[in-house]
């Protein structure tokens, strides 16, 4: 049966008793980084099934579990969530305890949604290649995307103050849907003559503090794997003080 077949879903081995939750390579797999975190960050007791992108060891674990053969995917019991949002939403009812909305649900929901669906030249231009330093030349899509990223910070830290760092008060689901261009930022931006407000300095910092973004970032960096597809620009070789 092709994997596109939807009666294939609903995981065959009904063996997962622990979430377990299928991700890429943590260098560049941004979809993986906010399903894991959601996770992480919340407090969830789950397993990792790591696959490498665009290998074809990964064929069987995809094909079996997922009708996109895209990470991440979640597997609990007999149920299988597929897709970063749905993951994040799952999560949410059925395994963490606790408010991940920040303190305003209506915008956490708008802006984890604009995050899913848009920002596709930030995307495409920079991909998440967390141990690397590099330069590209944006567009002017790009440089629109990165103006709006800004503006939600700005936008956010009038409403609550700056104090926490968070978005919307303490770390909440949009935090997590927004940690890649976190890291997104750190291997361009300053190589690529990107200048950022003082708003998004401080954003970069608190999220980088947070113990489960550094853990992902200490794995990111341990890995070995290269992934042409997701190296864009000119490699910095010169780190000066980096
Ligand atoms: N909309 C999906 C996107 C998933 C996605 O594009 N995942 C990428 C990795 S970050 C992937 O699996 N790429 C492999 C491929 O396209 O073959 C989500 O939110 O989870």
């Amino acid at each position: 049966m092709s994997a596109l077949n939807f009666p294939v879903l609903g995981n065959p081995t009904n063996d997962f008793a622990i979430p377990t939750l299928i991700i890429g390579n943590k260098n560049y797999s941004t979809w993986s980084l906010r399903a894991w975190l959601m996770l992480h960050g919340f407090g969830v007791n789950f397993k990792e099934m790591p696959i490498k992108l665009f290998h074809p060891s990964n064929q069987t674990t995809l094909q079996t579990f997922t009708p996109l053969g895209k990470v991440p995917v979640l597997l609990h019991g007999d149920k299988t969530v597929w897709d970063s949002m749905a993951i994040a939403l799952y999560a949410e009812k059925y395994l963490i305890t606790g408010n991940v909305w920040g303190n305003n649900p209506a915008l956490a929901m708008s802006l984890i949604s604009e995050m899913h669906t848009g920002f596709n030249a930030l995307r495409s231009q920079m991909p998440m290649n967390i141990k690397a330093r590099r330069k590209i030349s944006p567009t002017a899509d790009c440089l629109q995307d990165l103006e709006r990223f800004e503006a939600i910070v700005q936008t956010c830290y009038q409403r609550v103050g700056q104090s926490k760092g968070y978005l919307l008060g303490e770390f909440s689901i949009v935090d997590v849907f927004y940690a890649p261009v976190i890291f997104r930022l750190k291997t361009y931006a300053s190589y690529s003559g990107i200048a950022l407000s003082e708003s998004t300095m401080a954003y970069i910092a608190t999220v980088l503090n947070h113990e489960s973004v550094k853990l992902w970032q200490e794995q990111a960096v341990a890995e070995t794997d290269f992934v042409i597809e997701d190296e864009a620009g000119d490699e910095i070789t010169d780190l000066g003080n980096d």
